[in-house]
């Protein structure tokens, strides 16, 4: 329960000095230990990361669909395919949209825009932030910031995949 305080304390004293670099350093460490806490684990629901990893697979879901961030904080998100199928048949990505862009109406869009592997070019303004299209057993890890508190949209764009494969980032103060 210390290590919470510590969050809790440390970062809005960083953030007031304006250094982000070292604000991303200091709670890496402090994650690293509240992890490593047993009794730290317990309330899931409000525990915030600033690492996420994210599994696929040929089943067409991501093993995670839930995460709280921190609002402008460095974020970095690991998508791993650990399916066996290719990035034609079964590809997987994982593309963040901004708040209240229609998860429906984007992912209809996407669904023709194989040459882009699924990332509309019209749509550039919807995203927050988005992983490459992989196949099997291939990974991608991206960096981003949310600036703005709230609710946060995912999916996986590849035609036919987003009913099964989304999920949402909350980022809070
Ligand atoms: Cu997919």
């Amino acid at each position: 329960m210390k290590k919470i305080f510590l969050m809790a304390f440390v970062l809005p004293l960083v953030f007031s000095c304006g250094k982000e670099e070292k604000s991303n350093a200091n709670t890496d460490i402090i994650e690293y230990n509240e992890t490593s806490t047993p009794e730290a684990s317990a309330p899931a629901a409000a525990q915030t990361t600033n690492h996420i990893v994210i599994k696929a697979n040929d089943d067409m879901t991501f093993d995670k669909t839930a995460f709280t961030v921190k609002v402008g904080e460095e974020i970095t998100l690991l998508l791993m395919n650990n399916g066996t199928m290719s990035k034609e048949a079964m590809g997987h990505n994982l593309v963040i949209l901004n708040q209240g862009v229609d998860i429906g109406d984007f992912a209809y869009a996407a669904s023709s825009e194989k040459d882009t592997d699924y990332i509309p070019k019209e749509k550039q303004a919807d995203i927050l932030a988005h992983t490459k299209l992989l196949g099997g057993k291939e990974n991608d890890q991206i960096k981003f910031k949310i600036e703005k508190a709230g609710d946060y949209q995912f999916l996986c764009s590849f035609p036919g995949h987003t009913a099964t494969m989304q999920g949402k980032i909350t980022a809070v103060n």
